[in-house]
């Protein structure tokens, strides 16, 4: 079962991992560099099944990307609160007001200025995947921001269309420049994509990874993006190749780790798209059906923010 790797990195980290003091103080457990592999053939999907992982919430984060917005609004809107804690953590430092996130959350939905004012982090993923800034001589050596920037989703449909051998569909998170502006600089920061004997295959290269909680995201919106350039691009889908950097268990993560080792893959879950959307940008949350997931139950962890 493709999961043993997972669990294997896992016990690894936890029991051999160097130890270390990271950015948000809890500590952790981390290796430098790791691989793990899926064959996407026939529907298959990585999805975890030693716990439960709720994919509805990865598929609209993934399709909150693809829009290009980086206001939270929309995502606590549909109930998804994994991006609330940064601008809830900005509102309660700058405002000094003890505002619970339940209550911050209902209030960026309910006021469309107050979304504005707070709800924004910064120019992250969606904003570099379909719109990366472009600057243009504007004459005696000023530049100027061209109005659109780079759609690199587009950009990669029509590459892997038109030139399948290339070995530069890729789509990159990490704007150098403009880092300082996001809520928080991008993990899953570079995809590329092959072409392979009619078949497309993604890999993420992700810089820093929680794998206690993050990888099991993290993992299937790589193979669901694949899924999705390959049903654009007329392509059968090939594997998913996730790379992590930083491959780190949090301290506090402990009950999580003896919880989950002690657990047995079993199964594997199938996705269908039950249509076919006009473009990348075209797809909504009913279009994924999953089948065949019976996980074992979810294993709560606290998030390090
Ligand atoms: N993290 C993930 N996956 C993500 C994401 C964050 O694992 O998609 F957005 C974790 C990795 C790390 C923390 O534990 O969030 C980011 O902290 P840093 O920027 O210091 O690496």
């Amino acid at each position: 079962h493709w999961e043993w790797q997972y669990l294997d990195l896992m016990r690894h980290i936890w029991e051999q991992g160097d130890e270390r003091v990271d950015r948000t103080g809890v500590g952790t457990r981390s290796v430098f560099g790791a691989t793990i592999r899926f064959d996407l053939a026939g529907g298959a999907m990585p999805l975890l099944t030693t716990k439960r992982v709720y994919w509805k919430t990865a598929t609209r984060e993934l399709l909150w990307f693809l829009t290009g917005d980086t206001n939270i609004r929309s995502l606590c809107a549909q109930g998804v609160q994994i991006w609330t804690d940064w601008p809830l953590d900005r509102y309660r430092r700058e405002t000094g007001e003890s505002i619970s996130r339940e209550e911050f959350s209902d209030r960026i939905v309910a006021d469309a200025e107050f979304a504005a004012r707070w709800g924004d982090l910064g120019p992250v993923y969606g904003k570099q995947w379909v719109d990366w800034p472009v600057y243009e001589a504007a004459g005696d050596g000023l530049f100027r921001r061209r109005e659109k920037g780079i759609d690199q989703v587009a950009e990669v449909v029509g590459s892997l269309k038109a030139n399948p051998g290339s070995r530069r569909h890729i789509i990159e998170g990490w704007n150098v420049a403009e880092l300082d502006a996001m809520a928080l600089p991008p993990c899953h920061k570079t995809y590329q994509f092959h072409v392979a004997n009619g078949r497309l295959s993604g890999l993420l290269y992700q810089r820093s990874c929680d794998l206690g909680l993050g990888f099991a995201f993290n993992m299937w919106s790589l193979a669901l993006l694949t899924r999705m350039f390959a049903q654009q691009c007329n392509l059968e889908p090939g594997e998913a190749v996730w790379t992590g950097g930083d491959v780190h268990l949090y301290l506090n993560h402990g009950a999580l780790v003896e919880e989950q080792l002690s657990r047995v893959p079993e199964g594997e879950a199938r996705l269908g798209i039950v249509r076919r959307p006009e473009t990348i940008f075209d797809y909504r949350i009913e279009d994924f059906e999953v089948s065949g997931y019976a996980p074992q139950a979810h294993i709560a962890a606290p998030v390090a923010v």
